[in-house]
This record gives C-alpha cells, sequence and structure tokens, in this order.
C-alpha cells in the first residue's frame, strides 16, 4: 500500500486506508452541531454513521437517558398513552434502509444552472475551515449576512442508513384513531427560537420579515396515509447501533422518501388533531413558492429523483485518454429509481448506464456507465435519473427558498493524451 494510503487510520494494529471524515460545524464546547458528509469519498449504499450528516434547525437538546426516556401519544385517539424505550421495543418491529436529505442539500447549485458565468460552482469537497464557520447556534449575536458561504456549504446533506423501528401506525392502531385524524403532530424534546438566518441564507437576501414564533420545539405534522405508510417508523436503531444522540436518540421518526426535515429526532410528544397544525418548519420554512410574500406557499414533501456523480469530478481533472467509470448514486423521493442515462458530449446524445440490482427500494441505487475516450479535449458529463413513478430529473422546480434541488450538474472535466 503507497505511504499516502496509510496516513493516520491504522486499524486492529494494521495500516489501513484513509477514513471519509465528516466535515462538522461546532459549539462552543467543541460538540458537533451540524455536519456534512463526505460522500464523495464512500462506498457502498450505507454510510457510516460517523459519516452521516447532521442538521438541527433550534438548539441541540441534552441527552436524555434511555431508562429516563417516555413519549406521550394524545389527540383524537381513543387511549392516551406514554411509552417507554422498553415498550415501544416489545410491538412488532421493522427495518428500513432508506437515503436521508435535507430538503437544503446542493441548494446554490440552482442559482449555478441558472446563470453559470455569475455564480461559482459549489464544491462538495470544500472543508468547514476554508469558509470560517458556517453557523453556531450558541452565538448571542447575529453573525453578518454573508450569502455567498451559505450555499456552497450546504453540499453533502444526504446519507442512507438501516434503520430499526416499530411502524407509526402500529402505535396508532393500538390507541384507537378516531375518523376525525388527519395529521400526526410529533414534536421533539430539543427547542429553541428559529434563527432568521437560516432563512435569509436559504432565500440569498435578508430583506423580508420572517414570523418571530419564539421559543418552540421542533415539529411537525405528517399527513394521515404517510403516517399510516408501513415504512413510517419510530426507530431506536440505526446502521446496527442504537441511534447516536445527533440524530435524534432515544426514539425519531424515519419518512421515506421525505425531505430530512420530516424526520423528526428526540420525541417527546406525538399528538393525533383533526386538523393540519401550523408547525414553524412546515407552514414558515420548507415551503415552496415564488417569493417570501408568495400567499400560494405550499409545504414540501417527498423529494424529487436525483443522481450523485461521484466520478470523475470536476476536481479529477485532468484524466488521461482510456477507459473511464462514470458511476454515482441516484435516489427518488416516490420508490426506486429504476433507469440512469449518461451523456459525455453536454447532453446532446444519452446511453443507458448499469443500474446495480437493489431489494431496498428507499436507498439510492449504484449506478456505472464505462467510457472510452480516445480524444484529449473538455467534456460535459451528465447524469439524469428515472424512477419506478416514471418520474425523469429534475422534478423539482426553483422555489424562493431553493430546497429539493435535483436538477442535472454536469461535471466538466478536461481529458489529456
Ligand atoms: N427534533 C428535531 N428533529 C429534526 C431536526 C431538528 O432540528 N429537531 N432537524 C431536521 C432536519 S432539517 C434534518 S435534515 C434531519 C437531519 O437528520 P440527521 O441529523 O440525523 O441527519 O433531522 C430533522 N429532524
Ligand atoms: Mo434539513
Amino acid at each position: 500500500m503507497g505511504e499516502d494510503e496509510l496516513e493516520g487510520d491504522w486499524i486492529h494494529g494494521w495500516p489501513d486506508r484513509k477514513r471519509a471524515e465528516l466535515m462538522p460545524s461546532r459549539d462552543a464546547e467543541g460538540r458537533v452541531i451540524m455536519a456534512r458528509s463526505p460522500v464523495l469519498d464512500l462506498e457502498g449504499l450505507i454510510t457510516p454513521t460517523d459519516a452521516s450528516y447532521i442538521v438541527t434547525q433550534l438548539e441541540m437538546p441534552d441527552p436524555i437517558h434511555p431508562d429516563d426516556y417516555s413519549f406521550s401519544l394524545f389527540g383524537e385517539i381513543e387511549n392516551a398513552v406514554e411509552y417507554s424505550l422498553e415498550e415501544l421495543r416489545r410491538l412488532p418491529g421493522r427495518t428500513v434502509r432508506a437515503v436521508t436529505e435535507c430538503a437544503g442539500d446542493d441548494a446554490a447549485f440552482f442559482d449555478y444552472l441558472q446563470d453559470r458565468s455569475n455564480n461559482p460552482k459549489p464544491s462538495l469537497r470544500v472543508k468547514q475551515e476554508e469558509f470560517g464557520t458556517w453557523r453556531r447556534i450558541d452565538t448571542e449575536e447575529q453573525p453578518e449576512f454573508d450569502p455567498s458561504a451559505a450555499g456552497m456549504l450546504a453540499t453533502g446533506l444526504v446519507s442512507a442508513g438501516e434503520w430499526i423501528g416499530v411502524p407509526l401506525s402500529e402505535v396508532l392502531q393500538r390507541a384507537g384513531v378516531k375518523d376525525s385524524a388527519v395529521a400526526i403532530r410529533v414534536e421533539g424534546f430539543d427547542e429553541g427560537r428559529p434563527d432568521p438566518m437560516l432563512q435569509f441564507l436559504s432565500v440569498g437576501r435578508d430583506d423580508f420579515e420572517v414570523v418571530d414564533p419564539g421559543i418552540i420545539n421542533y415539529d411537525k405534522g405528517l399527513p394521515m396515509d404517510k403516517a399510516m405508510d408501513p415504512d413510517t417508523i419510530l426507530a431506536w436503531s440505526h446502521n446496527g447501533e442504537y441511534l447516536q444522540h445527533v440524530h435524534g436518540a432515544p426514539v425519531r421518526l424515519i419518512v421515506p422518501g421525505w425531505a430530512g426535515n420530516w424526520w423528526v429526532k428526540w420525541i417527546h410528544k406525538i399528538e393525533v388533531m383533526d386538523h393540519m397544525p401550523d408547525c414553524y418548519h412546515q407552514t414558515h420554512y420548507f415551503v415552496s413558492g415564488k417569493s417570501p410574500d408568495d400567499p400560494e406557499k405550499k409545504m414540501m414533501t417527498a423529494l424529487g429523483v436525483k443522481t450523485l456523480i461521484k466520478y470523475p469530478r470536476d476536481e479529477d481533472s485532468p484524466i488521461k485518454t482510456g477507459v473511464h467509470s462514470i458511476r454515482g448514486m441516484a435516489w427518488s423521493g416516490e420508490g426506486e429509481v429504476v433507469r440512469i442515462e449518461v451523456s459525455t458530449d453536454g447532453g446532446e446524445s444519452w446511453a443507458g448506464a448499469h443500474v446495480e440490482y437493489s431489494p431496498d427500494k428507499w436507498l439510492w441505487i449504484r449506478w456505472s456507465y464505462l467510457w472510452e475516450v480516445d480524444a484529449p479535449g473538455a467534456y460535459s458529463i451528465l447524469a439524469r435519473a428515472t424512477d419506478e413513478q416514471g418520474r425523469v430529473q429534475p422534478q423539482t422546480e426553483w422555489n424562493f427558498q431553493r430546497k429539493h434541488f435535483d436538477g442535472i450538474v454536469p461535471m466538466d472535466v478536461v481529458v489529456e493524451a
């Protein structure tokens, strides 16, 4: 093994490859509060827990000991109940492998695709230090609004994992849901005052009014259909271990296909409601529309359909003439990805790529395409996915908060002899 492959990592007393490292943002105590995943340096379908992205909208809560933990279930049901972790674990379990993607992942690519000359291309490899801090939630003072830093760091907010828990529907059916039920409001025990800076960074300007709900708990009101989907589960296990605190221990919600913000962490209350609740992170944030004062803002739910080219990226240039395996991942918010097409001439012609078989419809798939390139020069490489519903990438139009980006991003690669 080459010297550079051995740098730093010795596993069980043996030299090993370099581990892929999370790109974290920390609080004043050095604790990680947000992190981007090193997606390009990972192999396979499951993101190791220590390389999975982390997002917190409010403040990180203090951890709760699993023995002291319970959540309450109340509202439009026959019997209100309290579940300890042990009681939850006695119910029939379910394992779900799924992609989690933050609604804001790759947001800056919206601008880049609209106007390539005035917007730098976001890099998935740029680290925190190279940009200064991203966001510290423990600072009293509002940092200066800097639109350029934000988008560049909103990459790598996607991971995939194996989650074990109990279907939310199982818990609801046992409690006897009334016919009046419309939504299930799931609340976390984390609280805080939503930082308007997050909206400013997301919209790209700070000249508009942001609703201030005061101190709130993070919550989401899941529509009944999705709540009753057997794959929507209350999970306590992630990638073969108990959930880590940053990922919502002791119990979090898994909502396959829907953006990360639906996956409520640190569950504390589950309320069955006869109307859609007015959750801040549902009616004011994570909404689509034309501008902050668009009267027709809509809540955003399922992700579109999207590819990630892992090789070759712009940064891999120059590459040599010969055979290259163009490869990457693809996922969809509405089930399995069934087709990947690749173009090496900027979108003039497309060819089918190999799509690896996968039994898990909510997980991303691996795809690859063998490219024989004899002529040196500049190439524009594209990939686009189609899912089992026949939805072709991209599905999500530009929206003022720039959420759910699923556009086709060209890789600009230089080939030399
Ligand atoms: N209670 C609670 N749940 C939450 C959040 C939060 O701030 N509080 N953030 C959401 C957002 S925006 C995302 S993208 C995912 C991130 O999950 P992860 O940190 O485990 O990757 O959690 C969601 N669940
Ligand atoms: Mo998110």
